[in-house]
């Protein structure tokens, strides 16, 4: 217990020092009403005592409405007051709103419960700026269920068309409010009142509370008040009763007082019934990574295609990085589950890294991947905007699928752990696990672009998806551009606070960072196998020409194929001399294909292959080869290592590692030709490429004119340079220096 004692006394005496403190049940017992529960006169004397030491700042965190707390506390005006669980705050002046808040569809709910009022005597609602709560604590006892059950299932109907509110199990009361809106939100806005290097201690009881606790940082501590073991809490210490508080309080001035020390015992007991988990701590992951797919079940690799496992470079990244922090990853197996629910989380610790993974519903297949993820998201934030696509379902199933995302992290890691995820399935998985009790970092890497605000602006959910991910500590870009849209995005369409590596908002520090992605470069360097080169040596002959030009790419709109093809098809005419002696091969990756747009693009592109072969073809010549179908990473490697020019001309991409795949592979005494659009991510980094403009044909079948005939020399300079890079920012730098960033956001 001395340790105990230690540690508030050291907590109880730094400065300065923040007191974060409920009210019902914390500060004061319930009462019938809320009206007869109140402060009595010697409590308002002894809070003005504590909110006038020196020092310290106080201040009351509740559920209540303004004109309460107003009215309750005018004779005390050193305490801070926060009233509507976070919506409005008062310093030293007027009243300020916190956010906003959909203010018709809180009227539309609060009309909704009209029928069950009159059925039920007692019972009432009290509306508040963000949020609505049915109290039935006057209801008699024998109709309390029923009320309940009527509630329950009304507030359930009309949150499936309003994901963006939720509804809380408080004492006596139901209440549904603004997800955004939450106590973790004014923790921010005491700290700043406070001061520089404050501490802070937050009380409350119920689980609104625990979304103060929630944001708390390592120097702080959380405390639970009530009589015993009644639910999971992130507080770790605990205090009875409303007496109790005040006792605790008294102590924690007597212990702030130079020269004496308290005089009473500390009324803190240490919880002894913190969230309950499989394993013990030191056995679960301190790292999670969340992605949609894992590893070896993504899109372009079956399950059972064995040659596609584990190949990619976020795979080859994340595995060290992840081992050597005894992490574990998570995502969706790909698989539906007949139900409404998402699965149970199940785990594998037999694979490199240890997967976990969940199957989702049906419904969520079409709605929540194809649709809002990939039929929304997807072409918006690749400035497509004539491909987008909205609908309300979807992105419910979107919200449902985070949310399913962080029940399951939930279940596998501790609330302190460090979670990092990856790409725009999971943009609002921080909101979910904050409101969750997680209290650890969390960081987003988005793999694709982030678009510029005019295109941002047409997704019905802007202001959700930024809120979303400001909910996170890190926010990881591939370049500067990218950042500097989310910058501009949030500066536009919320009230956070923008500086060059971070924004503030709704009392949370984002860091906004650059995190070039690479590849595992050596992997791209191997010997080929003797099945392998002789495969290859079969196609290169097959199409009777000397020179190759290389695509290899997920088939997608975004990869710019048809563009590519057409602009092949002008070299042929513009520089005939090319006629014979040029092959193009495409190797196109199925993606995605019960998406409309990805069958459709397969269509434009064999009818323009179709169309080239059937215009320029020879009976000793084929002028494009088209492979729809993936191959091996060392069959990948050797058509790099053949190929003269490597032709990745993106309309626009994140990063592109098919650009930097194509340096790794080269014989750097005779390497081919990197041809890059200048809209890839990559392009930021591998100045040394030939920079080419896929929207203009002409332009790029000049480009591809100048790469096939670059001699030697040049060749050598310019992939000497770009290995350098490529070498030097790997995958797993990239994954390093991500995890470190996100470990020491707090
Ligand atoms: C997203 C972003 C960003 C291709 N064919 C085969 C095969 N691949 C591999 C390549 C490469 C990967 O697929 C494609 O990566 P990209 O980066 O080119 O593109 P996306 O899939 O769209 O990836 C992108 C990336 O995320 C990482 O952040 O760079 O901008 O859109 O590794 O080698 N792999 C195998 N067989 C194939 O036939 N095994």
């Amino acid at each position: 217990m001395a340790s105990h004692v230690d540690h508030w006394l050291a907590l109880a005496r730094h400065t300065p020092l923040a007191l974060l403190l409920d009210l019902d049940g914390t500060l004061i017992p319930f009462a019938s009403t809320p009206g007869e529960a109140r402060p009595s006169p010697e409590l308002l004397t002894f809070l003005a005592k504590v909110a006038a030491a020196p020092g310290v700042t106080c201040a009351v965190v509740s559920g209540r409405p303004r004109s309460s707390l107003e009215e309750m506390f005018a004779s005390v005006p050193e305490l801070r007051l926060v009233a509507e669980h976070g919506a409005w705050r008062k310093g030293s002046g007027a009243w300020h709103p916190a956010a906003q808040v959909e203010v018709s569809a809180l009227d539309e709910l609060e009309q909704l419960f009209a029928p069950l009022l009159a059925a039920h005597a007692g019972s009432f609602v009290e509306r508040k700026s963000a949020s609505v709560c049915a109290h039935y604590r006057c209801v008699p006892a024998a109709e309390r269920e029923a009320f309940l059950v009527g509630a329950t299932a009304l507030v359930e109907r009309w949150l499936e068309s309003h994901p963006s509110f939720d509804i809380l199990d408080v004492v006596e009361a139901i209440e549904v409010r603004a997800r955004h809106v939450n106590k973790g939100i004014s923790l921010e806005w005491v700290r700043e009142r406070a001061g520089v290097g404050v501490r802070c201690i937050a009380l409350g009881d119920d689980v609104t509370d625990e979304d103060m606790f929630a944001v708390l940082g390592p120097g702080d501590d959380a405390i639970l008040v009530g009589p015993g073991r009644r639910r999971s809490t992130l507080a770790r210490w605990r205090l009875s009763d409303p007496p109790a508080v005040s006792d605790f309080l008294r102590w924690i001035l007597a212990a702030r007082q130079e020269g004496s020390g308290p005089d009473h015992a500390l009324p803190v007991a240490m919880a002894t019934y913190s969230r309950p988990r499989a394993g013990t701590s030191s056995e679960r992951p301190r790292l999670l990574a969340i992605s949609n797919r894992l590893p070896h079940l993504r899109e372009r690799a079956e399950p059972s295609d064995k040659r596609n496992r584990n190949v990619g470079g976020l795979v080859s990244a994340l595995e060290p990085v992840l081992a050597e922090r005894h992490g574990l990853w998570l995502g969706w197996s790909g698989k539906s589950t007949p139900t409404a629910q998402a699965s149970a989380v199940r785990t594998d610790a037999e694979t490199s890294p240890s997967l976990a993974w969940i199957d989702l519903p049906e419904a969520w297949q079409g709605k929540y991947y194809n649709g809002l993820c990939n039929r929304g998201l997807w072409p918006l934030f690749h400035s497509f905007p004539g491909r987008v696509r909205f609908a309300d379902d979807e992105w419910e199933a979107y919200v449902q699928a985070n949310e399913a995302f962080a029940a399951a992290a939930g279940e596998l890691v501790d609330p302190d752990a460090a979670i990092w995820a990856h790409d725009y399935h999971v943009l609002l998985v921080a909101t979910a696990l904050r409101r969750r009790g997680h209290r650890g970092p969390l960081g987003l890497f988005l793999h694709i672009p982030f678009p510029g605000a005019d295109l941002f602006e047409m997704l019905p959910w802007a202001g959700q998806i930024l809120d979303g991910l400001l909910d996170f500590d890190l926010v990881g870009f591939h370049t500067p551009g990218f950042a500097a849209n989310f910058r501009e995005c949030v500066s536009r369409f919320t009230p956070g606070q923008v500086g060059d590596d971070v924004v503030l908002h709704r009392g949370r520090r984002t860091r906004v960072q650059v995190f070039p992605i690479g590849i595992m470069p050596e992997g791209f360097q191997e010997p080929a196998e003797p099945a392998t080169a002789a495969d290859v040596a079969a196609l290169v002959s097959s199409l009777g020409a000397t020179r190759l030009v290389l695509g290899v790419d997920r088939l997608d709109y975004t990869k710019g194929i048809p563009e590519r093809l057409l602009a092949f098809e002008r070299l042929l005419r513009l520089f005939p001399e090319w006629r014979g002696k040029v092959s193009l091969v495409q190797v196109s990756v199925p993606s995605r294909a019960d998406v409309p747009e990805y069958a459709e693009q397969r269509q434009i592109i064999e009818t323009a292959v179709g169309r080239i072969n059937g215009e320029y073809g020879e009976s000793h010549w084929v002028p494009v080869r088209y492979l729809y179908r993936s191959y091996t990473r060392n069959h990948l490697a050797l058509l790099y290592r053949t190929a003269d020019v490597g032709y990745v001309t993106p309309l626009r991409d994140g990063m592109n590692l098919v650009a930097k795949e194509f340096v790794a592979a080269q014989d750097p005494t005779n390497p081919g030709v990197l041809l890059l659009s200048r809209f890839a991510g990559a392009a930021v980094e591998l100045h040394e490429a030939l920079l080419t403009n896929p929207y203009h044909a002409d332009g790029m079948a000049r480009d591809l004119d100048r790469a096939l005939r670059m001699p030697a020399p040049e060749r050598r300079g310019r992939h000497s340079a770009l290995l350098e890079t490529v070498s030097r920012t790997t995958a797993l730098t990239w994954a390093t220096d991500f995890v470190t960033a996100l470990e020491s956001v707090r």
